[in-house]
């Protein structure tokens, strides 16, 4: 699952990458073009595989990770003016979700943070690629239609007035989330990848004084987020970063200097795993803990079969424990002794923080 950094340029965005990546890999490039953009794979922090690991002691442990993508879905700027050129959208096309990176720091030309306005630059941008895309593609319906005779049902003439629904929800500022679809609407419009029903998290980049006070601006940035239901973090990007750069136990000095139990970068990943509608469940074994992903609503089965194939093939039951139980007893063997493991068939759907140990034939 790839993350996509975006933004206006300047405000923060590599700084950003640089602190969720700790300097760390930074290769590869999207598919359409090279040397452009950074790829870097981030671990997901998660205090429950931590307990385990200290509980098993294993070989290996083993992190739940995304990829964070920088440098791609360039804005460019000129005169001023932002501009967002076809590489911007066929970028954004290739990442699972966005984070807009907003500035909230004046600039180093000394131009004003204007966080409200920026964010709705881009959000703008991203409807209007899709009317485009929306127009497109009933010119092409129009076309299939012409000599139907009016009032006649088909495919064709159901996708048009999909279509024109959608158009119209776009054009009005309404969000599509709103809209009522039939479960074959829901499949077409899914099928059109529209870049507005991306995950969006937006992250306003604060000045390192706003760390402990946030300015009225900041609030209501928040605020306005909060109403339109956007996800919405605040960092300070040049902290964060200069945070990572630390070792562990530096970090965790500084940090608890602060009063603050965990680096921002790590809700921000959290939350990105999150809005990218994904979850884990963790494995026991003398050789490795592990933190595996899979979507919401998966099955046991699916589960199994993010393991290895052979174990969703020979698939016999999931013995399952919700991690608080398993921390409770003290253990999965003591989860188990007080009853808290739970035999399920393959249907059964796996819940974040499930521990699992499947029982299959080969
Ligand atoms: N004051 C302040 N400056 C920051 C912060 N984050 C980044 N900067 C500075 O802003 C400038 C741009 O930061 P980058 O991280 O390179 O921004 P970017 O979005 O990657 O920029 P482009 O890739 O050129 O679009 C650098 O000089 C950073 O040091 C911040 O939180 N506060
Ligand atoms: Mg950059």
């Amino acid at each position: 699952m790839k993350v996509g950094i975006v933004g206006l340029p300047g405000s923060g965005k590599t700084s950003l990458f640089q602190a969720l990546t700790r300097g760390a890999v930074a290769v590869d490039t999207l598919s359409s073009r090279s040397g452009r953009a950074n790829v870097g794979v981030v671990q997901v922090p998660d205090p429950r595989l931590d307990y385990l690991a200290a509980r098993y002691k294993p070989k290996k442990v083993t992190h739940a990770s995304i990829e964070f993508v920088d440098g791609a879905a360039r804005v460019t700027q000129d005169g001023g003016r932002a501009r967002f050129g076809s590489d911007f959208f066929s970028d954004v096309r290739q990442v699972d979700a966005l984070v807009h990176v907003v500035r909230g720091f004046e600039s180093a030309v000394g131009e004003p943070a204007t966080p409200l306005r920026d964010l709705q630059l881009l959000a703008d941008e991203l409807v209007l690629a899709d009317l485009q895309l929306i127009e497109t593609r009933m010119q092409r319906l129009e076309k299939q239609l012409h000599g139907v005779k009016k009032g006649t049902v088909t495919p064709a003439s159901i996708e048009m007035g999909l279509l024109e629904r959608l158009k119209s929800a776009l054009e009005g500022g309404a969000s599509l989330a709103g809209l009522e679809l039939s479960h074959d609407e829901d499949r077409l419009v899914r099928s059109y990848d529209l870049l507005v029903l991306k995950p969006l998290i937006a992250v306003l980049n604060i000045p390192e004084e706003e760390i402990t006070s946030p300015s009225e601006q900041t609030l209501e940035f928040r605020e306005h987020c909060r109403t339109a239901g956007i996800r919405e973090i605040e960092i300070c990007a040049q902290v964060e970063k200069e945070i990572s750069e630390f070792s562990d136990e530096e970090e965790a000095e500084f940090l608890s200097s602060m009063g603050i139990s965990e680096p921002a970068r790590n809700r921000l990943i959290r939350e990105c795993y999150a809005a990218l509608g994904l979850i884990s469940f963790f494995t026991i074994s003398e050789p490795e803990v592990r933190a595996w992903t899979i979507r919401v609503g998966s099955k046991a089965i699916d589960a199994a079969g993010t393991i290895h194939s052979d174990m969703a093939r020979g698939f016999i039951r999931a013995e399952v424990a919700a991690f608080a139980d398993v921390e409770a007893a003290g253990g999965w063997e003591e989860a188990k002794q007080k009853g808290l493991v739970h035999l399920h068939g393959k249907d059964y759907v796996v819940q974040d923080g499930d521990v699992i140990y499947i029982r299959f034939h080969v």
